[in-house]
């Protein structure tokens, strides 16, 4: 499997070789791999190299480790396409996978100058805050913290939360939800993130903030959200010219 005469280095032989593995099937989510002696011992490569290369594939979310247990094949990324506008619920179902949600907060608060700006309301009006754990086959993808106007959603309540804000808001004012404008950005998990999307403190987490629009173009809602880095990757299709 390695060849020490190529001119692949051969750690990379064996990242290559562990990724094929995964590919294979031979590897699944969530597998132990060999320790480093092993791996060492089964590919004829020195201890060194062979660290190198799982230094690489962690760094690479190919992998991860965990302290005093050993090393695991990391569970897929799910790939999200920045094109369509879907909402957490649509996004899992059309994977085959079940969205659930935590509520941790539902709260009326005063509207602050960044929300309010871009909910096109009063500084003083109320907005709902609410923040829910979201979940794909019960296993945390998100927290997302929900910005909506008072007056829109009049009768909003918890339960209404518990399924899809998204299903709710078109059923509630019977339009359509047509746009919005997204930044991601990259963060590092603190405690409060790390507790609750159940990954190490500081780990990569993707923050993003939406603001999203009805079709008659009133704008609903400012969403912030801190996604799993491990477990989410985003895709686009790009044109040039
Ligand atoms: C997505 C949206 C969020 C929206 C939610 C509604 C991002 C970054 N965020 O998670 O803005 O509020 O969907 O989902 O994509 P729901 O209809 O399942 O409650």
């Amino acid at each position: 499997m390695i060849d020490k005469k190529s001119p692949l280095p051969i750690y990379y032989q064996i990242e290559e070789s562990i990724k094929q593995r995964i590919s294979d099937g031979e590897y699944q989510p969530n597998d132990m791999i060999p320790s480093e002696r092993i791996l060492s011992e089964n590919y004829d490569v020195s201890r060194m190299t062979v660290r190198q290369a799982i230094t690489n594939l962690v760094n690479e979310g190919v992998i991860y480790r965990e302290k005093g247990r050993g090393t695991f094949i990391a569970e897929n990324k799910i790939e999200q396409s920045l094109k369509g506008l879907t909402s957490f619920t649509e996004d899992m179902k059309t994977r085959g996978m079940t969205a659930s949600s935590k509520l941790l907060n539902f709260e009326k608060v005063m509207a602050s100058g960044e929300i309010s700006r871009k909910l096109e309301i009063e500084e003083d009006e109320e907005i709902y805050r609410l923040q829910r754990i979201r979940y794909a086959d019960q296993k945390p993808m998100a927290i997302e913290t929900n910005f909506l106007p008072v007056a829109m959603f009049p009768n909003l309540n918890k339960e209404d939360v518990r399924g899809s804000l998204y299903d709710y808001v078109e059923k509630n004012k019977r339009q359509k939800i047509k746009k919005a404008s997204q930044i991601i950005e990259a963060t590092i998990a603190n405690e409060d993130q790390s507790s609750l999307l159940e990954i190490p403190l500081g780990s990569a987490v993707l923050h993003i903030e939406r603001h999203s629009f009805l079709e008659d173009g009133t704008p609903f809602e400012v969403v912030k959200s801190s996604y799993r880095a491990d477990r989410y990757k985003f895709s686009s299709d790009i044109t040039r010219g």
